[in-house]
């Protein structure tokens, strides 16, 4: 039988934190590997933000998931679901075992995620595109009842060439959602091929400071920074962070390339990653 898998506690440390999203990355390898499906280039990008919001920033209670003033997360990017599980389970919302049922038939962690079968997921995603227009909901709904929770939504870059994105981003500009917080996963590739290749994104910072954003860029795998950025809040306009980040971070032969987007280690590979993440 296998040990218990150890869950960590909220932390402001960064290398407290650093060493979290480790074993968030460790973790998403091997629940990919064992379920031979994944996203695990997107998955290893994400990993730093989801640490940071899960470990300090979310004022979020594990014990209680719905308590009413928790604030709002959703992963809009919602094939990187073996990220959102394996930092769920490891911040204790739910036994980190039970990732290993990863896609299994009858298995409540599907390969999107699932607000009535996962403690702690606010919004079902998977579709592209839908994050943030439920986001700008939550963030009208704290605004207009009076209360001070934030949201927080963690969007692909390839994503952002949904239009629903852009009607989101204007009336949430209008409306000075200044609870309202996006996070894009600034990896430069999609499926299968490059950003910028496919359908432009840049000047992206711009484009938000069009629509009645303040944006401010930072390095998306520095967990400290990360952090820092996200605990504090907005004044009069909701905020876009366009965290820079690499596909696959962390595990070599994987970094930025797109290849790896949804390809699964073989044995050889995941005894390699496993090696390499655990440095
Ligand atoms: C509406 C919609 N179209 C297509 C897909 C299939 N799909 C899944 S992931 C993906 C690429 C997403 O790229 P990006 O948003 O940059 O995500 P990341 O690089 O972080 O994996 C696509 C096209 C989808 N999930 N939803
Ligand atoms: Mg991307």
């Amino acid at each position: 039988m296998r040990a218990v898998e150890p869950t960590f506690e909220r932390t402001a440390d960064p290398e407290n934190l650093q060493h979290i999203a480790s074993a968030v990355r460790q973790k998403i390898v091997r629940t990919i590997a064992l379920a031979g499906l994944g996203h695990v280039g997107g998955d290893l990008s994400v990993t730093d933000i989801l640490t940071a919001l899960y470990f300090d920033v979310l004022d979020i209670d594990p014990a209680n998931p719905l308590k009413p003033d928790r604030d709002r997360f959703i992963l809009s990017k919602g094939h990187c679901a073996a990220a959102f599980y394996s930092v769920l389970s490891l911040r204790g919302f739910f036994d980190p075992a039970a990732v290993d049922t990863f896609m299994k038939p009858l298995s409540p962690l599907n390969g999107h995620p699932n607000r009535r079968k996962i403690p702690g997921i606010e919004a079902n995603t998977g579709p592209l595109g839908h994050g943030l227009p439920i986001g700008l909901g939550a963030a009208i709904g704290a605004k207009v009842t009076g209360q001070s929770w934030r949201t927080f939504v963690v969007v692909g870059d390839g994503e952002l060439q949904e239009g629903s994105n852009w009607e989101a981003a204007m009336a949430a500009g209008h409306r000075g959602l200044d609870t309202l917080t996006v996070i894009v996963d600034r990896n430069r590739f999609q499926q299968g091929a490059g950003t910028e290749a496919t359908n432009r994104l840049e000047p992206l910072a711009d484009k938000f400071r069009a629509f009645g954003w303040d944006v401010i860029d930072v390095d998306g795998h520095d967990v400290g920074a990360l952090r820092d950025v996200l605990a504090t809040r907005g004044s009069g306009k909701p905020r876009a962070i366009i965290a820079k980040t690499n596909k696959g971070r962390g595990v070599s032969f994987m970094e930025d390339l797109v290849d790896w987007h949804h390809k699964v280690p073989n044995a050889e590979q995941v005894e390699l990653a496993l090696k390499e993440l655990a440095r």
